[in-house]
């Protein structure tokens, strides 16, 4: 396996590639795949237009979609969104501590209690347009409480800015491979970004052997309400 290593793309901002462990990786899946095919599980939201989403979602904590934002019932049988597992918040707050140690100041990403973890699936035709981060409550935001991205699965193309544009020659680009985490908080907290491409079969293999993953990327974002 790879050693892991990181990349500063700004303060505040920062990716651990290859972060998160072969086990860990299935283990994430296979916790995912359990709880997404049930009730409440992954389903594709419609924006107010009327326009699905082109991805699947599903949450823990609380569930978001760009209609009603946060709620506290799920859309399809009005029960609540279960917990997140406390082995994933584990893992999101060591996740945190790592970074801060490659920080110049560990206050560049605060250090936060997740309660809400949303789930997207992409198949390797979907993608998410460029949009902020900013459903969480006035005083996370305010302190900067980092969201925290996992990738599992296929490799994708994340675009991001401080500014909003339509033209996306003036955004960063990152590709975010199976195992990397992104952190973005403190003065990267407000940031806009997208995934623009998922590129098709470059999953690690011993992943795809181990698991049921279909073709595409899994990605968990972590945030404190
Ligand atoms: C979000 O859930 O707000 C995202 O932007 C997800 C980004 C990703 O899939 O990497």
């Amino acid at each position: 396996t790879l050693p892991s290593s990181h990349e500063i793309l700004g303060s505040g901002m920062i990716i651990l590639k290859n972060y998160i462990s072969l086990k860990d990786q299935v283990d994430i899946v296979n916790i995912c795949q359990k709880l997404g095919m049930g009730p409440g599980g992954f389903y594709q939201a419609s924006y107010r237009s009327g326009v699905k989403q082109r991805l699947h979602r599903m949450c823990y904590g609380r569930n978001w979609d760009p209609e009603t934002k946060y709620s506290e019932r799920y859309r399809s049988d009005g029960s609540l969104p279960p917990p997140i597992p406390d082995e994933l918040i584990s893992f999101v707050q060591t996740a945190i501590q790592d970074a801060q140690a490659h920080l110049n100041s560990a206050n560049e990403i605060p250090l936060m209690c997740p309660n809400i973890c949303l789930v997207n699936f992409y198949t390797t035709t979907d993608r998410l347009g460029l949009h902020q981060d900013r459903s969480e409550s006035s005083d996370s935001l305010k302190r900067g409480l980092p969201v925290v991205s996992l990738s599992i699965g296929d490799s994708a193309e994340f675009l991001y800015g401080h500014t909003y544009t339509e033209d996306e020659n003036e955004l960063s680009k990152v590709v975010l491979q199976s195992g990397d985490v992104m952190i973005f908080g403190g003065k990267s907290r407000l940031i806009y970004h997208g995934v623009k491409t998922i590129f098709p079969n470059s999953a690690p293999p011993p992943l795809l052997q181990r698991t049921k993953l279909r073709p595409g990327r899994l990605n968990l974002t972590f945030r404190e309400y």
